[in-house]
């Protein structure tokens, strides 16, 4: 029977240190994610993009200097997760599109109001900062934090998702990551890989690793693609490069292990920014992957 999966648009960029990634969602729907999905055997539908405040009406500097626009990311993750948990009540698998990386908050907070999760998060970066840690006020560094409810955000309502235990955070592909943010993963009960491990062990190894992390005593995985955990030869539309990424073939191998778990409960695809990209590769990349992780095969 073919899986139903929801695709739910979050055009924002409030996140992010560099314009353009709200347009994320037009470019991988542009980039063939409908008929990837259908190549997967997944009756696709799609939702349309959530009413999210545009950043033109909104005073470009609004928010605290150390959490910048955090009212706005506030009020589009309010609605993203409510948007994710009314699809997993209606039997179907959520499919978010971003968006930069704070979107994630709302992702996690909508996926674990009625289970217990855990998380798999590819991605070059911790995004483990905090308002207090963080070296540039940017919220799509600090989702993790957030939603596990570390550091202060001055009390934001969604700083917290409920039932999501550290010990069942996995961090996949780690190569750029802040001094304070080193520390407080070290000081937390997540289990981080780093690019080096994938060297070392192979991607089938640390992902295996990385689901057993997240799967062991809870309902369900929320998986979350960061686009940059790539390498930027293959990725090069994303905010925030870094050299000495995940290939073509180890992230298709990384999704076809979480297709094969059985496990995912919710995806996003995060972090496409086209104003960057080179032909819409970085967005066409997201939908294939997207049909791995959803069990697209060869044979
Ligand atoms: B992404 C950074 F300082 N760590 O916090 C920060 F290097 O969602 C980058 O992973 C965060 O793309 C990148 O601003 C956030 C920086
Ligand atoms: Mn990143
Ligand atoms: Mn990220
Ligand atoms: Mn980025």
């Amino acid at each position: 029977m073919a899986k139903s999966v929801r695709i739910i648009g979050t055009p924002t960029d409030y996140g992010a240190n560099r314009r353009g990634v709200d347009m994320g969602p037009s470019a991988i729907r542009y980039g063939g994610l409908t008929k990837q999905l259908e190549a997967a055997d997944v009756s696709p539908s799609d939702a349309g993009d959530l009413t999210v405040p545009h950043l033109a009406t909104r005073d470009a500097d609004a928010g605290a200097a150390n959490a910048k626009h955090i009212n706005e990311v506030e009020e589009v993750t309010t609605t993203l997760a409510d948007a994710v948990s009314d699809a997993i009540s209606d039997g179907v698998t959520p499919l978010v599109l971003g968006g930069d990386h704070s979107i994630a908050i709302g992702s996690m907070v909508g996926s674990a109001r009625d289970a217990d999760i855990g998380v798999v998060w590819f991605d070059a970066h911790g995004d483990f900062n905090t308002p207090e840690t963080s070296p540039s006020g940017n919220v799509h560094g600090m989702p993790l934090a957030a939603a596990l409810g570390i550091g202060d955000f001055e009390g934001v309502k969604w700083a917290n998702a409920p039932r999501l235990k550290e010990e069942n955070v996995a961090i996949v592909g780690l190569r750029d990551v802040d001094e304070n943010e080193t520390a407080a993963i070290h000081d937390s009960d997540v289990t981080a890989y780093t690019m080096s491990d994938i060297d070392e062990r192979g991607i089938t190894d640390v992902t295996l690793d990385a689901l057993d992390v997240a799967t062991s005593g809870t309902d369900g995985v929320h998986v979350s693609l960061d686009l940059d955990w790539l390498d930027p030869r293959e990725a090069p539309g994303v905010g925030t490069p870094v050299r000495g990424g995940a290939t073509y073939r180890e992230a298709h191998t990384a999704m076809e292990l979480v297709a094969e778990s059985g496990a995912m409960r919710s995806l996003e695809l995060v972090e496409v920014n086209p104003i960057l990209d080179e032909h819409n590769e970085t967005a066409t990349l997201a939908t294939e992957l997207a049909a791995s992780a959803f069990g697209k095969r060869i044979l």
